[in-house]
């Protein structure tokens, strides 16, 4: 299964500032990018809107600096005037040909699934890749359902072609379970943005990653 977007690094990091221990997002992706993550997802649920296309112009100077990709987490809108490359939605939000109208054809366009049937649409309607989760128990998103366990991820492993993160609860003492369930990319909020030292812990989570058969 291919990268979302080719990388050195199978790591998908969420910005998060009430996870961050006070690190303001530019603080989060300078540590990020500089640790070698390659994808870069803003995702900053009660920002005002003009605080978050300030610190997407911000984002978006340092990704490019560091050949990363970045996405924008439901802001369409933030995402065209930030030149993103790419929107991350949930299932309640706008559908992916609606979004697709509005981005065009080079943007990516990720959407949230959490069973088979959301997968399968997803595909359908265009999506670049899908979000494959709550993998395990997670704080971090309000709102979402019950893990749906490794048993989803197995499910898309074999069902389907579109390349997915899988998301949920991924820390670094469950992701070597991931990837050997056949996960190449892994999306983490609190893990890394949490973490005292986040470069510390996206080499010992990256390590974890690539050295555990589960
Ligand atoms: N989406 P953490 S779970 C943003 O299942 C998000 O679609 C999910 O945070 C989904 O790595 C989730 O801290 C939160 O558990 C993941």
């Amino acid at each position: 299964m291919p990268g979302i977007l080719p990388g050195e690094t199978d790591l998908y990091a969420l910005t998060d500032s009430r996870l961050a221990l006070g690190r303001s997002v530019e603080e989060q992706a300078r540590t990020l990018l500089s640790a070698g993550v390659k994808i870069l997802q803003y995702r900053e649920k009660h920002a005002k809107a003009g605080v978050m296309l300030q610190e997407c112009l911000i984002l978006r100077r340092l990704t490019r600096e560091a050949g990363a990709c970045f996405i924008i987490n439901d802001h369409i809108d933030i995402a065209m005037l930030a030149d993103a490359d790419g929107v991350h939605v949930g299932q309640d939000d706008l559908p992916v040909p609606e979004v697709r109208r509005l981005l065009g054809p080079d943007k990516l366009i990720g959407l949230s699934t959490h069973a088979p049937e959301q997968a399968l649409a997803a595909v359908k309607a265009g999506a670049d890749y899908i979000g494959v989760g709550p993998i395990f128990a997670t704080q971090t998103k309000e709102d979402v359902c019950a893990p749906v366990g490794l048993g989803y991820l197995d499910w898309v492993v074999s069902h389907i072609s579109l390349p997915f993160v899988a998301i949920g609860g991924i820390k670094e003492h469950n992701i070597g379970t991931v990837a050997a369930h056949g996960a190449v990319c892994c999306a983490l909020v609190s893990e890394l943005v949490g973490a005292q030292d986040i470069a510390a812990k996206v080499s010992a989570v990256r390590h974890a990653m690539h050295s555990s058969g589960g």
